[in-house]
């Protein structure tokens, strides 16, 4: 109906307010505070496209490919089905890269790799990424199985595909909260960096449960149209 329409795209247009100031404060962070980007020649500028590439991977590309059935309801399936794909693509691999600049640099310092609970949720975060990924891949785009298997799928994929989401989101809260600790040594006077790195955990979780409602809600679900 219309009036879903409208509560849709401002109900949308609240959750991208949220997710784009959630990552220009990112941005802010690992610039302003945290020195800039460099690859190898600068151990630990390397490991600020870390959070960088992440939680763009993570939480601005998956929402978006998440939503493109709720925002794009007027466009053919196809087309929608291969713009949910691109951008999974772009997240995923986004991903990998922010996973190998943390490899690297645990390589480069001679640390322990994947000891911590952020390192555990989020490596298996990404490998059920890419599960995911390649069972949607096979399933519903090329070669794509028969009707009934990928009818008997899409629960799964729907369910996966968020349960993959909400993993991200807490992969970026524990991984806050060890960089905060780590960096922060008087983080309880609360210094302008601690805001800004409350206010990114702040802003992630509202925009991540705003688009989780968006996704979830029956009222948005696309109609099928005529000629899918
Ligand atoms: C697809 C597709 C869907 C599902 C549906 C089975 O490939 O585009 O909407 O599979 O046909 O639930």
């Amino acid at each position: 109906s219309n009036s879903a329409k409208w509560r849709f795209l401002i109900t949308y247009g609240i959750c991208t307010v949220f997710g784009l100031t959630m990552y220009i404060l990112v941005l802010v962070w690992n610039t302003h505070f945290r020195g800039g980007f460099a690859w190898t020649s600068d151990i630990m500028l390397m490991m600020n496209w870390h959070p960088v590439l992440l939680i763009l991977g993570l939480s601005v590309f998956y929402s978006q490919s998440i939503l493109v059935f709720r925002l794009g309801r007027n466009f053919p399936k196809k087309i929608l089905k291969l713009i949910h794909m691109s951008l999974n693509l772009i997240a995923f691999i986004l991903s990998v890269i922010g996973l190998k600049a943390a490899f690297n640099m645990r390589t480069a310092t001679g640390e322990q790799h994947l000891y911590s609970l952020h390192s555990w949720i989020g490596f298996l975060t990404v490998l059920f990424f890419a599960a995911q990924f390649a069972f949607g891949f096979v399933t519903y785009l090329y070669p794509g199985l028969p009707a009934s298997i990928r009818a008997a799928s899409m629960p799964v994929h729907r369910a996966g595909g968020k349960a993959i989401f909400l993993m991200g989101l807490v992969a970026t809260a524990t991984g806050l909260m060890t960089k905060a600790s780590m960096v922060l040594p008087n983080y309880s006077e609360m210094s302008s960096e601690a805001y800004v790195v409350n206010f990114i955990a702040l802003f992630l979780v509202v925009f991540s449960g705003l688009a989780l409602y968006l996704v979830n809600a029956p009222a948005y679900r696309r109609i099928p149209l005529p000629n899918d």
